[in-house]
C-alpha cells in the first residue's frame, strides 16, 4: 500500500497547496487557504514537514505573531517540523528589477534585511536547511545587466549570509535553487552546474549547496537525474523540489510523476543511490501548483498524488536494482567496469601507451543498454 508515513519524509511548500490560481491571464480561482490550517491538513495526509516563504505564512506585520503562535502550536499538535525556510525576494514590486542583484544599491539593502530577518525565523522554528531562489535575478535586456557585477553582488550577498549564521551560532545550510527563466527573461545562475560553479567562489562553499527544481532543469532541456546527480557527486544536493514538467516551456510545477514519467522514475532511482547506496538523505520536498482548474478537494488530490507517485516509484527502483535479470543486464552492459580507473594504481602512463588495444573487436562490441533499458521501462510500466 501507498500511504504516506513521516518516516518517508515528505516536505510541502505552504505556497504549493495554497496557490490560489492566480497566474498571467487571470486572477485567483480558489480562495485563500490559511496555511495554519493546511499545516493540520499535510500532517494529517502523511507529510513529515512544510516550508514557506516569509510572506506566505506571515503577510503582514499585525498578524506576524499570532500566526506565528497559531503555527508553531500546530507543528507541536501534529509533529510536523519546519525543515526549510525561503524569502520572497520576487513577489514586492520593490524586487522588480532583481534582489541581491537589483542595480539599485538601496534595493539590494532592503533584500539583505529582509533576509536576515528571515534567517533569524528560521533558526528559531530550528529549519536545517535556507533556499534562497533568485527569481528576479536576470535581465530582458543585453546591456541594462552587467553579469559579471551581478556575480559579484551575488557572492556579496551570499557571503554575507554565511558569515551572519556563524556569527549567531546558527547551523543552518544554504541551497540555491536555479532556474533559467521565468519571471526574468534570464535569469542568473539558470541551471545546478551555475549555481555550483558560483558556490565554489564563495567564502564559505561547505554551507552552500543547491535546491534543484525538476521541472526547472527540465525547462532548460537538461535531464534532472544527471544534474542531481553530479549535485550529490559534489557533496552539494542539500534540499530537493520534486514537481513534473512536460519539455521545455512555462514552468508547470505539475504534480511530482506528472509531465515526465520516465525522468521522475530515474530521478527516484538517483535520490535513492541508483544501487551504490551513496542516496540523498534530505527531505522528499514538493514544489507543485494543483492545477488552477481544480477545487480545493483537487487540491489535496494534487498533494496526495505527489507522495503515491513517490512511493509507487520508488517501489518500482527498488524492484528493478533488486532484479537478478537486472544484475545480469547491468554487467553486460559493463556498468560496474566504469567504477575502476583507466590508470590503475601503481600502473604508469607508460604501461598504457604500450599496450595494444583490439580496436576493431572494440568498436564492434555489443554495449546491450536496449536491454537494460526495457527491463527498467517495464518495471516502471508494473510489467514485471
Ligand atoms: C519558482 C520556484 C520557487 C522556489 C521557492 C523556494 C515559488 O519557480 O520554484 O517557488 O522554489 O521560492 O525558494
Ligand atoms: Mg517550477
Ligand atoms: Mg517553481
Ligand atoms: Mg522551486
Amino acid at each position: 500500500d501507498y500511504t504516506p508515513r513521516p518516516e518517508d519524509k515528505f516536505s510541502f511548500g505552504l505556497w504549493t497547496v495554497g496557490w490560489e490560481g492566480v497566474d498571467v491571464f487571470g486572477p485567483a480561482s480558489r480562495p485563500r487557504l490559511d496555511p495554519v490550517e493546511a499545516t493540520y491538513k499535510l500532517a494529517e495526509m502523511g507529510a513529515a514537514a512544510v516550508t514557506f516563504h516569509d510572506d506566505d505564512l506571515l503577510p503582514d506585520e499585525d498578524t506576524r505573531e499570532h500566526t506565528l503562535d497559531r503555527f508553531t502550536k500546530a507543528l507541536a499538535d501534529t509533529g510536523l517540523r519546519t525543515e526549510m525556510v525561503t524569502t520572497n525576494l520576487f513577489s514586492p514590486p520593490i524586487f522588480k528589477e532583481g534582489a541581491l542583484t537589483a542595480n539599485n544599491r538601496e534595493v539590494r539593502r532592503y533584500a539583505v534585511q529582509k533576509v536576515l530577518r528571515n534567517i533569524d525565523l528560521a533558526a528559531s522554528l530550528g529549519a536545517d536547511t535556507f533556499v534562497l531562489w533568485g527569481g528576479r535575478e536576470g535581465a530582458e535586456h543585453g546591456a541594462g545587466k552587467n553579469i559579471r557585477a551581478s556575480l559579484d553582488r551575488m557572492a556579496e550577498g551570499l557571503n554575507l549570509f554565511c558569515d551572519y549564521a556563524i556569527e549567531q551560532g546558527y547551523s543552518l545550510k544554504f541551497a540555491l535553487e536555479p532556474k533559467p527563466n521565468e519571471p526574468r527573461g534570464d535569469i542568473l545562475l539558470p541551471t545546478i552546474g551555475h549555481a555550483i560553479a558560483l558556490i565554489n567562489e564563495l567564502d564559505h562553499p561547505e554551507m552552500v549547496g543547491v535546491n534543484p527544481e525538476v521541472g526547472h532543469e527540465e525547462m532548460a532541456g537538461l535531464n534532472f537525474a544527471h544534474g542531481i546527480a553530479q549535485a550529490m557527486w559534489h557533496g552539494k544536493l542539500f534540499h530537493v523540489d520534486l514537481n513534473g514538467q512536460h519539455g521545455p516551456r512555462f514552468d508547470q510545477d505539475l504534480r511530482f510523476g506528472a509531465g515526465n514519467l520516465r525522468g521522475a522514475f530515474w530521478t527516484v532511482d538517483t535520490l535513492l543511490g541508483a544501487g551504490t547506496g551513496n542516496a540523498y538523505e534530505g527531505y522528499v520536498h514538493f514544489d507543485f501548483k494543483p492545477p488552477r482548474a481544480e477545487s480545493i478537494e483537487g487540491v489535496w488530490e494534487s498533494a496526495r498524488g505527489c507522495m503515491r507517485n513517490y512511493l509507487i516509484l520508488r517501489d518500482r527502483a527498488q524492484a528493478f536494482r533488486a532484479d537478478p535479470e537486472v544484475q545480469q543486464a547491468l554487467a553486460a552492459s559493463e556498468v560496474g567496469a566504469l567504477d575502476e580507473p583507466t590508470l590503475a594504481p601503481g600502473e604508469s602512463l607508460a604501461d598504457l601507451r604500450q599496450a595494444s588495444y583490439d580496436v576493431t573487436t572494440l568498436a564492434e562490441r555489443d554495449i546491450a543498454m536496449e536491454a537494460l533499458d526495457q527491463l527498467a521501462m517495464e518495471h516502471l510500466l508494473g510489467a514485471r
